[in-house]
């Protein structure tokens, strides 16, 4: 008490020699960086190192020079797995700045995990520029509980888990504590954020951990992951049918074939938000006015990349419901939106769902896990998805599997990567906030998805929904990032000012990527000045243009959508 007394001290007199400001440099650790692996204590938890970063010695490409941190590893829960034999841990990374602004953000990792990706905290959307170690967060990222493998960790139980929900359930306390070692206090406030599985460790977060955090920011959140990655796979099978040869989902469609179908969305739906600018700023009203079959020219002869063949086109009408089988649908549809042209969207349906979808569903989210016949060793990811040789994924019998338990696996996929409450009322009880953004052009976890999500949350909290949870849709953009769009953005401090000074994030801007920019995005459209600016609206709400230049997001304001028919 007596130190604390004198720091504070320290302070006023900094404050005040200072005019007003304190020196921002001046270190407020409790300890030294490398003093951490031999003071910190925590049950079953191992440092492995703590190593000082000089201001600039660590730099973040489009961003820049990272501040002076104290970067640890280390890994909780080190066993065996019973069933594999292998070696598990939950490895993890902190970074924690000199320059504390006494706040905790945990980074969760998109993809299926396996890396500790470097916890730099960087901002969500595209080509971020500023990140959480600049802001000044103490920040923890971890690999979830496995190493990269391609999905075989889902043969051991526990790893499901850890994967799913228990590895933050574990790192949040262990960080907290290691950041009160580190500083000589706990967190003021503790934040959790990320984007596509990132996003569903939020949205999990949100429902399994929300007395933990104070904010949560969800970005294009797959959280209903086993669904989608069993769709991906349903659709790679459609697409199959009518690629040359039938592993070459490539030759289905071609980049200018996608492009039609985004520029005849665009030709149809541009001018329902009011403003005809190369933008659908009303992606819901125009999944009833775009029809694919009268909107798109049909090929009278050989493809050209100006038409789609009539077999085409009903291979992508089909991908768009998203699937089903003799049960009944798959997931959910996704939207026809104009970031179909974006080049991530081929990437999810082509090659995500040949290299990346397979190990997932067979090993983590097929229970059991479908081992044997599916050998680790020589597991053949198109194969499996493509059900060659009839030992791959056959929707019938092995889509249903994402919802069983077998033996040692209690828990069915569904329910250790979903979050158990999509109420989310633990937000309520501890008043804390969740932001939630998509992109619309998703082809992964389909925006459809969370707006049916969102619109539920709204029906059962009604007057109160709003001031604990908002949706910001992201016209045109694709998985978390990129497309003919204005995904720059900083939500971040949109949820920080919403947790902390109560300021409502009633409109968020967002900016395009054109030449110039930090990093530049190639699909912003000529047509468009390189540093566009939008206003990203909570959900019902649209921007509506009100006059001025049509390029600056201040010509726009939030409006009910019903205003916008
Ligand atoms: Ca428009």
């Amino acid at each position: 008490m007596k130190k604390k007394h004198v720091l504070s001290l320290v302070c006023m007199f900094l404050l005040v020699a200072s005019g007003g400001e304190v020196n921002a440099k001046k270190p407020i650790t409790a300890i030294g960086c490398a003093d951490l692996i031999a003071a910190f204590r925590y049950t079953n938890t191992t440092i492995t190192s703590a190593t000082l970063k000089l201001e600039g010695e660590e730099s973040v490409a489009g961003i820049g020079s990272m501040p002076e941190h104290c970067v640890v590893s280390g890994k909780m829960n080190e066993r065996v797995g019973p069933i594999d034999g292998r070696n598990y841990a939950i490895g993890f990374e902190m970074r924690l700045p000199t320059s504390w602004n006494g706040k905790f953000l945990y980074q969760a990792n998109g993809g299926i995990d396996g890396s500790v990706v470097k916890a730099f905290g960087n901002n969500l959307g595209g080509g971020p520029t500023s990140n959480g170690l600049i802001k000044g967060f103490a920040i923890i990222s971890s690999d979830a509980g496995h190493t990269a493998d391609g999905g075989q960790f889902g043969i051991d139980p526990q790893a499901r888990l850890d994967y799913g929900y228990n590895a933050v359930a574990q790192l949040t306390p262990m960080a907290k504590s290691l950041i009160k070692t580190f500083y000589g206090k706990k967190p003021s406030k503790s934040y959790l954020y990320g984007c596509s599985n990132g996003g569903r460790h939020a949205m999990v977060a949100a429902s399994r951990y929300a007395d933990q955090y104070d904010g949560i920011l969800a970005g294009n959140p797959g959280f209903n992951l086993p669904k989608a990655a069993i769709s991906q796979i349903w659709g790679a099978q459609q697409y199959s049918t009518i690629s040359t040869p039938a592993t070459n989902l490539n030759s289905s469609f071609t980049p200018a074939e996608f492009s039609l179908v985004g520029d005849k969305i665009l030709a149809k739906c541009d001018a329902l938000d009011g403003l005809v600018d190369d933008m659908v700023t009303n992606p819901l009203a125009c999944q009833t006015v775009f029809n694919l079959d009268t909107d798109v020219p049909t090929c009278p002869g050989a493809r050209d990349g100006t038409c789609l063949t009539a077999a085409q086109k009903e291979v992508l009408a089909d991908i768009m419901t998203g699937g089903s089988n003799s049960d009944g649908p798959l997931y959910i549809n996704f939207l026809w939106d104009v970031g179909i042209k974006g080049s991530n969207w081929a990437f999810w349906d082509f090659f995500a769902s040949m290299i990346l979808d397979p190990g997932a569903v067979a090993f983590i989210f097929t229970t059991p896990p479908d081992y044997p016949p599916q050998d680790p060793a020589t597991f053949n990811g198109p194969a499996y998805t493509l059900n060659l040789g009839g030992t791959g994924f056959d929707p019938g019998v092995d889509a249903p599997k994402i919802f069983d338990t077998f033996g040692p696996y209690t828990e069915s996929s569904m329910s250790f990567m979903t979050p158990p409450d999509l109420t989310m009322s633990g937000l309520f009880k501890h008043k804390s906030k969740l932001l939630v953004f998509h992109g619309v052009s998703d082809a992964v976890f389909s925006s459809a998805d969370t707006i049916k999500w969102y619109e539920d949350f709204l029906d059962t909290w009604r007057g109160r929904a709003q001031n604990t949870a908002r949706l910001f849709l992201v016209p045109q953009m694709n998985h978390c990032s990129g497309g003919p769009s204005c995904d720059q953005f900083d939500m971040l401090d949109a949820l920080v000012k919403w947790v902390e000074q109560g300021r409502v994030p009633n409109s968020i801007v967002a900016k395009a990527r054109g030449a110039g920019a930090n990093v530049v995005n190639a699909e912003v459209p000529a047509t468009w000045a390189p540093d566009r600016t939008r206003l990203l609206c909570p959900y019902p709400k649209l921007a509506k243009y009100i006059g001025g230049p049509i390029e600056d997001a201040a010509s726009f304001r939030c409006v009910p959508k019903v205003a916008l028919k």
